[in-house]
């Protein structure tokens, strides 16, 4: 079994690779919430909601996230009636937001619903979020004129476009928050532990600060990689730039090894980053150069294929 720690749409991409050259079935897919927003009265969890899209093949690959072939018909009616818009869900997205919050209603927890959900849309792998306990990452921002003030996530990527500075992030409810139902024994029975490429500070980081997840992952002796979401200095995709310094961690491939070094036996970098391989081998950790950018679903394959031949054809 693998165990994958993601985010959103790098990770959602990377894992469409790792499908189509892995068993689907023996594939545990641990997802991060705490991006996740309450909005129109729906519990959206974007990262969950673009691993299922994209692993169902109807995620939209120009945006990243939401639906393929999506209207916004309910979103702009909702404008016109005064509510906030800045928000993109589309009515397609918003028929799944119904469906699980119906199931939520019910009683089940998000880890429930997100089985269900999964089984609706004919996903095999299984796809956990990180914990069914409330977790907000937050961001303090410098605000003109404002001064610091903390403000959720989503607010500060989506509708002010991280154009904020930032001072610090925090997961609020981070210390209280159990590991989902099932995450756990997937740890302990992995073979390989992948963090995918995804913000190490905002994706993979409240996934690594659920306490007890954090602990079996350190605990786990099976191999495990991180596949890097930055090449040549910039996020591949999103703004991580804007959020790494906020924590004292370089935009490089160099920088999110030295962040993993302590736990993981292989770092991915791009070929555009070669010339780090010595210092990433330096702090303990086998570099692994490849093509990094997903550019096209071969791409996709190709590197979900060098991750799986490290872990497999060397040990
Ligand atoms: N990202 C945006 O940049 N703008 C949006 O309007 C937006 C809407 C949205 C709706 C549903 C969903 O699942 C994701 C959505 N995202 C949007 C992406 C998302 O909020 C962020 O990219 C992730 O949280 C970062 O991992």
């Amino acid at each position: 079994m693998l165990v994958a720690l993601a985010g959103g749409v790098g990770a959602s991409k990377f894992l469409r690779g790792l499908v189509g050259v892995w068993d689907p079935e023996d594939l545990t897919v641990i997802v991060n919430t705490g991006d996740d927003i309450r909005i129109h009265g729906l519990y959206v969890s974007p990262d969950l909601d673009s691993v299922i899209y994209r692993l169902a093949g109807v995620g939209d690959d120009e945006r990243g996230w939401g639906r393929a072939d999506e209207t916004w018909n309910v979103l702009n009616t909702l404008v016109s009636l005064g509510e906030p818009g800045w928000y993109g869900l589309g009515d397609r997205d918003i028929a799944a937001q119904l469906f699980k919050k119906r199931l939520m209603t019910a009683g089940l927890s998000l880890s429930e619903a997100t089985t269900e959900l999964c089984k609706r849309f004919g996903i095999s792998s299984t796809i956990i979020p990180m914990t069914d306990d409330i977790v907000e990452t937050r961001i303090e921002v410098a605000l003109p004129m404002r001064g610091a003030e903390e403000i959720g996530f989503q607010e500060y990527w989506v509708e002010r476009k991280a154009r904020d500075r930032v001072k610090a992030i925090r997961f609020r409810g981070i210390d209280s928050a159990r590991a989902a139902p099932g995450i756990v024994d997937a740890i302990r029975d992995a073979s390989a532990v992948i963090l995918c490429p995804s913000n190490p500070a905002v994706s993979i980081s409240p996934i690594l600060a659920v306490p007890l997840i954090r602990e079996t992952v350190m605990a786990a002796r099976c191999p495990k990689i991180s596949v890097t979401p930055i090449i040549a200095g910039a996020p591949v995709l999103g703004m991580a730039d804007k959020l790494l310094p906020a924590w004292g961690i370089e935009v490089s491939a160099r920088g999110v090894a030295k962040l993993y070094a302590e736990f993981i036996d292989y770092f991915v970098l791009d070929e555009a980053d070669a010339i780090q391989a010595d210092e990433i081998a330096a702090l303990g950790v086998e570099p692994v150069v490849a093509r990094t950018l997903m550019n096209s679903p071969s791409a996709e394959r190709a590197l979900a294929r060098a991750v799986v031949d490290v872990l497999f054809a060397r040990h």
